[in-house]
């Protein structure tokens, strides 16, 4: 629960949140803490662009693809462009990884040294929802370098998701919220546009045991293993239990959050088109995982924790089973039975 031994007035903000928090952590110099601030100070320019983008010509597409092959938005490149530059500028950062990026950025041309953080990114998340009004997002993760007298290298990133120092997504949605662990629980920040300020909303978030909602792209569901259609067979209650709601966005961000509040699963697993499924580990599943496993939730790709794995490279894909515990372990005994039918309940 947040401390109110400074604060005698009704809001929190995220600065004061977090300068609050520092104490902690007893070595801390406040590296973290003008970092995740830098993180909020270019996610609000991004949401005030994001809250604009029918009104100026900053909808549509770059005419540019990314390393994946996926199509750039005007909007993904400038979210892309501002998360960089706040980083590039804070001076805490020494280097980025970013999905609309190729290869990791090592701020080399700024004096590094002392820069101990490396912080990989989905600048806007739900790229398909951008032009259409629709619910997107940012997702970073923030590891520590092992030696901060030289500048980023592709090591530093491809640390297990156990070795996160922080992460967060940002949500814009309805409002505007930021949310973000540094593996002492997690808390939500909304956005009061009336004084530009991020404030404490959701203190402590803890995610339902179990909850209402199953997120899938449905469309994919003959090209999935049987374990998984099994799974999808039990939440629409086909063997007379009760049926959950199928609730699926398309943007990571705002399933997650939802289910995060309310209690759900969401899943984007392997298929026979995509054998990795498409989330990204270190920048989509990682920082995801962080929260949801410090909100008491579980993320697994099906058989083991998404944050035991070892990353081998910067855009790596990973199946995805996220939300209530109750449910991820669920969609894990489903495929466990689909390996041995005799386990089948
Ligand atoms: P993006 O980072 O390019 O937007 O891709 C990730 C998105 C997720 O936000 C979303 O859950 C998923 O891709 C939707 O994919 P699909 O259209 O295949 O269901
Ligand atoms: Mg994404």
């Amino acid at each position: 629960m947040f401390s109110p031994r400074l604060f005698k007035r009704d809001i929190v903000t995220l600065p004061e949140f977090i300068l609050d928090r520092q104490k902690d952590f007893p070595y801390a110099k406040g590296d973290l803490t003008t970092l995740l601030n830098d993180i909020g100070v270019a996610a609000k320019i991004v949401s005030r662009e994001v809250r604009k983008a029918g009104l100026v010509n900053i909808l549509g597409e770059m005419g540019t693809e990314n390393v994946q092959g996926e199509r750039q938005k005007k909007l993904d490149v400038f979210a892309d462009q501002q998360f960089i530059a706040a980083l590039r500028q804070g001076g805490v950062a020494c280097g980025v990884a970013s999905e609309e990026q190729d290869e990791f950025i090592a701020f080399e041309d700024q004096l590094y040294v002392g820069r101990p953080y490396v912080v990989a990114i989905d600048p806007l998340d739900g790229s398909s929802n951008i032009d259409v009004n629709v619910s997107i997002g940012t997702i970073f993760s923030i590891y520590r370098i092992t030696d901060s007298n030289r500048t980023a290298r592709l090591e530093d990133f491809l640390q297990p998701g156990r070795e996160l120092v922080a992460a967060g997504y940002v949500i814009y949605g309805s409002s505007t919220m930021l949310v973000f662990t540094t593996g002492r629980g997690v808390n939500g920040f909304t956005l009061d546009p009336s004084i530009g300020e991020f404030c404490l909303s959701h203190d402590n978030i803890r995610i339902p045991e179990t909850g209402p909602y199953y997120s899938i792209n449905e469309g994919n569901l003959r090209d999935c293993g049987q374990g998984i259609q099994d799974f999808i067979g039990w939440c629409k209650g086909e063997d007379g239990g009760t049926a959950l709601s199928g609730r699926y966005i398309g943007s990571l961000v705002a399933d997650f959050h939802r289910n995060l509040i309310k209690g759900g699963i969401y899943l984007y697993p392997a298929t026979t088109k995509a054998p990795l499924g498409k989330l990204r580990l270190l920048y989509e599943c990682n920082p995801l995982a962080f929260i949801v496993e410090q909100a008491g939730g579980m993320a697994s790709d099906g058989h083991r924790p998404i944050m035991d794995y070892q990353p081998r490279e910067l855009h790596q894909r990973v199946p995805l089973f996220i939300g209530s515990p109750r449910l991820v372990q669920k969609a894990m005994d489903c495929i466990l039975a689909e390996a041995d039918p005799t386990l089948k309940l």
